[in-house]
């Protein structure tokens, strides 16, 4: 739009939609307004939208895309700017509870109340629409593995994770893999002594496992988080958890096989061991301490920072996981419960992928590509954020004075971690901020993967031993309309991010400067060398470990 007038320095830019007789009222998609001296003139000046606006809005304000620290701003209009940015998001996005002393979510019940600014679209391939139609509206439960195979066919057959699945989920192999590399990698852990609540002994598990028991490396995958919980009730009917314990040993070969599997937590008559046995897939349940971090962080970005602030443009992926937090919610994927276990034992050092796998012994498993995988990515992602800081910030008293960095991380802390560890020494380091943003940029950027098993079972755990037939194994599935449910929102959490269309997408015009140019190439060039070693290992695997492989998540990464 040219204009004869001398504008001088452009630092905020209003725009309006109009309403003209004639035309519909539709709201329009502005993503950067450009504005140039002449048209002759190579220079832009970018201002960034990326929002919808309406004629109801009035005049929306833009201003230009220079990250800085609310200290360093040179104009008052535009501190200005930056603190009625916020409060408009404080208005829009609050704190709610789910469950009394759990952390703080989102409160918003609906990904259409999140609007479409806070959105985006998803566009996956369309599985076989009609063919599913009929068994979303079948409320009865599966009468076979047939019908399951089938329905398999139409649904699942072009991934050729699923296919794996579907022809070794009965073997010990897989679901030694699964352990490891699942969906629940945060469950396994190594133990020195057979824990007092599962009532195995030596004596039992001998003749499985020769004298080497006392010699190999002994781990359990342990569900305590799922003890004592509600479960849901889906169509009507009350659904069952088992908070099972697994006691696996990693052998000389090699391998990570189950010995012994209880069922329920407190040993008993009612609760048998089952021993050496060939396991089928336990009622495992896809909880990710990742989500509900991730969510924290994401509602107190949104709350806190300033778009302009560049720990804001550190994670501009923020605004997917609001929306996926919230459907993942809705279908009741993410059962809010949990979280109460699982604060109490939420320690802010767990949330740093290192320790977290030593702690728990799986750095020397070699078969855990998802802790090789996340060292790798841990530390690549951690230089790049420390980069990033040190670019904006330059010692510690610049931490001490950002006023919105300060009020950022206490409302993470009280909101997310309910105070439990103590702020007053998060706040003032620059080595401490380092860790955080690495701890809390992974948080986020971990909490997309899935699982294959089913969420609940439809009658509680079995108190018995003996045999069962197939009947009585489909007698524990969800429904067949529940599954399918379940299935479609699997596929839209385990989307890669290439999927994601985020319409208000990070935008290049933020990282423009030489710095961080250099800083974004340098983070690149590594994850490729890292994707390249991944997939080097892959190709002699017979099912490739991809989740955490960079090019699968290059699109979505801040980078
Ligand atoms: C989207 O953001 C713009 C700019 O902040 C705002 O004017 C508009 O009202 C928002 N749209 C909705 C539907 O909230
Ligand atoms: C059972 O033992 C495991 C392993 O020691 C422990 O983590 C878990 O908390 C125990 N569960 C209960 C209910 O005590
Ligand atoms: C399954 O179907 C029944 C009846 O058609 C419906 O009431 C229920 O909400 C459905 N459940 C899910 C999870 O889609
Ligand atoms: C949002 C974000 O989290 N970025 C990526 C980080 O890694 C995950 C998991 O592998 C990707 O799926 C994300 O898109």
């Amino acid at each position: 739009m040219p204009s004869n007038k001398e504008v001088g320095i452009v630092v905020l830019l209003k725009l309006r939609l109009e309403a003209q007789p004639g035309f519909l009222d539709l709201d329009w998609h502005c993503g950067d307004v450009h504005v140039r001296r002449s048209s002759e003139d190579p220079e832009v000046e970018v201002f960034p939208c990326h929002k919808w606006i309406r004629t109801a809005d009035g005049n929306v304000e833009l201003r230009n895309a220079k990250v800085c620290l609310k200290k360093k701003e040179t104009l008052a209009i535009l501190t200005n700017h930056r603190e009625r940015d916020l409060q408009q998001k404080q208005q829009f996005i609050k704190w709610g509870t789910f469950v009394v002393d759990g952390p703080h979510c989102v409160d918003m019940s609906s990904v259409t109340a999140l609007g479409p600014n806070f959105s985006y679209i998803c566009q996956r391939p369309v599985n076989n629409v009609h063919y599913i139609k009929s068994f979303i509206e079948r409320r009865t439960s599966w009468s076979s593995l047939q019908e399951l195979e089938t329905f398999f066919l139409f649904n699942g057959r072009e991934n050729t994770i699923a296919k794996y699945v579907q022809a070794h989920w009965q073997e010990d192999a897989f679901f030694e893999y699964q352990c490891l590399n699942g969906c629940n990698p945060l469950c396994v852990r190594q133990i020195r002594n057979l824990p007092p609540n599962l009532s195995v002994t030596s004596e039992m598990v001998r003749p499985f496992l020769p004298e080497e028991m006392e010699r190999g490396q002994r781990n359990i995958l342990d569900y305590e988080v799922l003890d004592q919980l509600p479960a849901n009730t889906v169509n009507d009917k009350q659904t069952y958890l088992a908070a099972s314990l697994c006691l696996l040993h990693y052998n000389r070969q090699g391998e990570l096989k189950p010995i012994a599997v209880q069922l329920q937590q407190a040993p008993g008559p009612q609760n048998p061991v089952l021993v050496a046995l060939v396991v089928s897939p336990s009622a495992t349940f896809p909880f990710l301490r990742t989500h509900l971090i991730g969510e924290v962080c994401c509602t107190a970005t949104l709350r806190q920072l300033p778009e302009i602030h560049p720990l804001h443009q550190l994670m501009p992926h923020i605004r997917s996981t609001l929306q996926i937090n919230i459907q993942a919610f809705l279908t009741r994927l993410v059962q809010y419960h949990c979280c109460l276990l699982e604060t109490q034992r939420l320690r802010y050092s767990s949330m740093c992928v290192p320790d977290d796998i030593r702690v728990r012994g799986l750095d020397a498993i070699p078969i855990c590509y998802y802790a090789q995988d996340a060292l790798g990515f841990w530390d690549a992602l951690h230089r790049f954020v420390a980069g990033w800081i040190r670019l904006y910030y330059c010692n510690d008293e610049d931490v001490q004075h950002d006023c919105e960095l300060q009020n950022w991380i206490r409302e993470i802390f009280t909101q997310g971690f309910l105070g439990l560890s103590a702020i007053g020494s998060f706040l003032c380091k620059m080595h401490k901020l380092i860790f955080s943003c690495s701890a809390l940029h992974a948080a986020v950027n971990f909490s997309q993967v899935c699982s294959n098993s089913p969420a609940a079972m439809s009658r509680p755990p079995s108190q018995t031993k003996g045999s069962v037939s197939e009947e009585d194994i489909f007698s524990f599935f969800p429904e067949v309309n529940s599954s399918c449910h379940v299935l479609s929102v699997l596929s839209l959490l385990s989307q890669p991010a290439i999927d994601f269309v985020p319409l208000c997408h990070y935008n290049e015009w933020y990282f423009s400067s030489g710095a961080t140019i250099k800083l974004v190439e340098e983070v690149r060039r590594e994850l490729k060398m890292i994707a390249k070693d991944i997939a080097d290992r892959n190709s002699q695997l017979e099912l490739p470990y991809t989740y955490l492989s960079p090019d699968h998540i290059e699109n979505s990464v801040t980078v």
